[in-house]
C-alpha cells in the first residue's frame, strides 16, 4: 500500500512515523509514506497556498490551484483521495478495515480557517476523526494512518486485531499479566484455571459487560 499526505506542516510527521510499528511496516515495506509539502505545488511567485474568502469574512483560506495540481501528480486509477475535515463523515474501525484493502490513498491536511469549498470535488471522500476541532488535519492524518497500517498483512498479529476493541461492535476484554497477586489486586482465578473454554466464555462476557457499562451506543448496532 501507498499512502501520500498533502500537509503544509511536513515536520510535524518526522517521529510519529519513523517509531515503533508504523516504522517497522515503513522499513519492511509493507507500506509507503509520503509527505507532501503542497506549497510546492503554488504557482505564486510568493508560494501562496491561502487567499481571502470572497463575500468577506474572517481568516485565510486554501486556495485550490497547489491541492489540485499536487493530486493530479499523484492520482492514478487506483487512487482513493480522501479529506480530512471536521465535517466530514465520522471514521470508524469499520472504515479503517475498508481503507486497509486500497493500493493507494491520498490524504489532503485541511486547515483550521478552511478551504475552498471546490477542493472537496477531487475527493472521493471526507473523514473526521471526532466531534472537536483541531488546528489542522495533520493529527487526524496520522491517526488514519496508524489505524490502517496496524491493519495490513503481516504488520501485527493477525490474532491481535480479531480481538480488537470495536471488532463485532464490542470493547476489548480485560486483560492480566504476572505477578497473580499485586499489592493485594488478584487475577481472576478462571484465567487461571487452564480450561480454555471456560476462559472464552469469561471474556465474552466480560466483553459485553463492559461494552453495556461504558458504550451501550455499540450494542444497538
Ligand atoms: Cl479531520 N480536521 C480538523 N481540522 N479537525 C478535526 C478533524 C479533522 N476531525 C475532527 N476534528
Amino acid at each position: 500500500m501507498k499512502i501520500d499526505i498533502l500537509t503544509l506542516f511536513p515536520e510535524m510527521f518526522e517521529n510519529v512515523f519513523s517509531s515503533s510499528i508504523i516504522k517497522r511496516a515503513v522499513d519492511e515495506e509493507k507500506v509507503e509514506i509520503n509527505i507532501h509539502n503542497f506549497r510546492e505545488y503554488s504557482k505564486d511567485p510568493h508560494h501562496k497556498v491561502d487567499d481571502t474568502p470572497y463575500g468577506g469574512g474572517s481568516g485565510m483560506v486554501l486556495t485550490c490551484q497547489p491541492i489540485f495540481d499536487c493530486v493530479e501528480s499523484l492520482k492514478t486509477k487506483d487512487s482513493l483521495t480522501i479529506l480530512l475535515t471536521p465535517d466530514g463523515i465520522p471514521y470508524k474501525q469499520e472504515i479503517a478495515y475498508n481503507l486497509a484493502t486500497k493500493k493507494h490513498i491520498i490524504l489532503i491536511c485541511g486547515h483550521y480557517e478552511g478551504f475552498d469549498e471546490r477542493i472537496r470535488s477531487i475527493c472521493d471522500m471526507e473523514l473526521s476523526i471526532g466531534d472537536y476541532v483541531l488546528t489542522g488535519g495533520e493529527l487526524a492524518s496520522m491517526v488514519i494512518t496508524d489505524s490502517i497500517v496496524r491493519l495490513l498483512p503481516g504488520v501485527i498479529e493477525q490474532a491481535s486485531h480479531q480481538n480488537d476493541s470495536f471488532n463485532n461492535n464490542l470493547l476489548d476484554y480485560p486483560t492480566y499479566t504476572k505477578p497473580r497477586n499485586f499489592r493485594g489486586l488478584e487475577v481472576p482465578s478462571v484465567l487461571l484455571s487452564g480450561d480454555h473454554k471456560k476462559i472464552e466464555e469469561y471474556r465474552k462476557n466480560e466483553s459485553i459487560k463492559r461494552t453495556q457499562e461504558r458504550r451501550p451506543d455499540l450494542l444497538e448496532k
